[in-house]
């Protein structure tokens, strides 16, 4: 008679052995592989400003922004340790630059997304252009387009960065050079692409020379004037209030190809229900504060507080005054890929 074979130490010893050759039993992953629905490494995790600013100044005794090319507080994931990600796809950081300092020009293929927390006065450029900052602005630096960034402020300017970094990297993408110089020439008085692409009106003839809105900057008192407007007209969705995605006028597209933007208003008292979708989400409250409850998380937030959604995790926001959230994600990407999904719960 032979011994019986034990399946479990014959397959570890085949496993030891395969491995070898770089082959892995799929039959041992594939529930991971291919989840039910989305699992994400990402947890919900909340950045109160209230508990950071000190630190972030602190960085500002300790190294300047031309020394750092750019001064950064990265906002990492708990889930995603040692990723420089706060979802999968998505970076965050806090940037900060103080009165009189230069962030030296370059380019990179990842896109960029500014939303101005606190200070007025700093100026980023960008493509020829500058661009004076003032809080609640949104900036957008698109994919290769050279960029610096300085401050005529007397006090510190403090932005909340959104990058595609970690999808770039997946995709094996990036390239990045510095320009040389620390700030690049000027080809245009400052306003020019708001007064020329951004207000209802287009060059006749235009043609886009990359898929970024030409509208690089969305100053915040038209945005919230125009959720001013909205609020009066009492049409108030369940789930995200009045929400306003930041377009590019030239498509009616994302105004940044890779990452979804958008502002919402919540009136005072606002109970919104829950809802999930596959875009592991960045908030960012600019006004007001409430509660966002996300997944078996409830965060309180206040004005300059950053939270993460992580893809799939129910969410819902509440708000204890009239508020106004920023928020970007990867949607556009999975929606070219038809693999967005979204749940509206009750
Ligand atoms: C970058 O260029 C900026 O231009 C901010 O302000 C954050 C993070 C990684 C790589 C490049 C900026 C960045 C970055």
């Amino acid at each position: 008679m032979n011994t019986p074979v034990d399946p479990t130490a014959a397959r570890a010893d085949y496993y030891r052995r395969i491995a070898a050759s770089h082959l892995t039993p799929l039959w041992e992953s594939m529930a991971a592989l291919v989840p039910h629905a989305p699992r994400s490494p990402a947890v919900a995790h909340c950045w109160r400003y209230a508990d950071l600013r000190d630190a972030l100044l602190e960085s500002g005794t300790l190294i300047t922004a031309r020394e750092a090319v750019r001064r950064v507080l990265i906002l990492e994931n708990p889930g995603l340790a040692g990723s420089s990600a706060i979802t999968p796809s998505l970076y965050a950081g806090l940037q900060l630059i103080l009165p009189g300092e230069i962030a030296p020009s370059h380019r990179h293929t990842q896109s960029a997304l500014r939303l101005v927390v606190e200070g007025s006065r700093a100026f980023t450029a960008v493509d020829g252009e500058r661009v004076t900052m003032h809080p609640g602005d949104f900036i957008i630096t698109p994919s290769w387009t050279w960029h610096d960034h300085g401050s005529d402020a007397d006090g510190p300017v403090v932005w909340l960065d959104g990058l595609d970094i970690p999808l770039v990297r997946f995709l094996d993408c990036g390239f990045a050079e510095n320009l040389g110089d620390d700030v690049q020439p000027l080809l245009r008085p400052e306003g020019d692409a708001l007064a020329r692409y951004g207000s209802g009106l287009m060059p006749v003839g235009f043609v886009p020379a990359h898929g970024t809105s030409p509208v690089f900057a969305y100053p915040y008192a038209r945005t919230r004037d125009a959720l001013r407007q909205l609020a009066r007209a009492n049409s108030v969705d369940p789930h995200d209030g009045i929400r306003l995605a930041f377009v590019n006028p030239a498509t009616g597209g994302p105004a940044i190809p890779t990452i979804g933007t958008t502002v919402q208003w919540l009136p005072a008292g606002f109970d919104g229900r829950p809802r999930r979708a596959t875009d592991g989400t960045v908030f960012h409250c600019i006004e007001g504060e409430g509660e966002a409850r996300i997944g078996d998380h409830v965060f309180t937030f206040a004005p300059h507080d950053t939270f993460v959604a992580p893809s799939w995790q129910a969410t819902s926001l509440h708000a204890a005054r009239e508020t106004v959230l920023f928020a970007f994600s990867d949607r556009p990407v999975q929606q070219a890929l038809h693999l967005w999904r979204e749940e509206r719960l009750a």
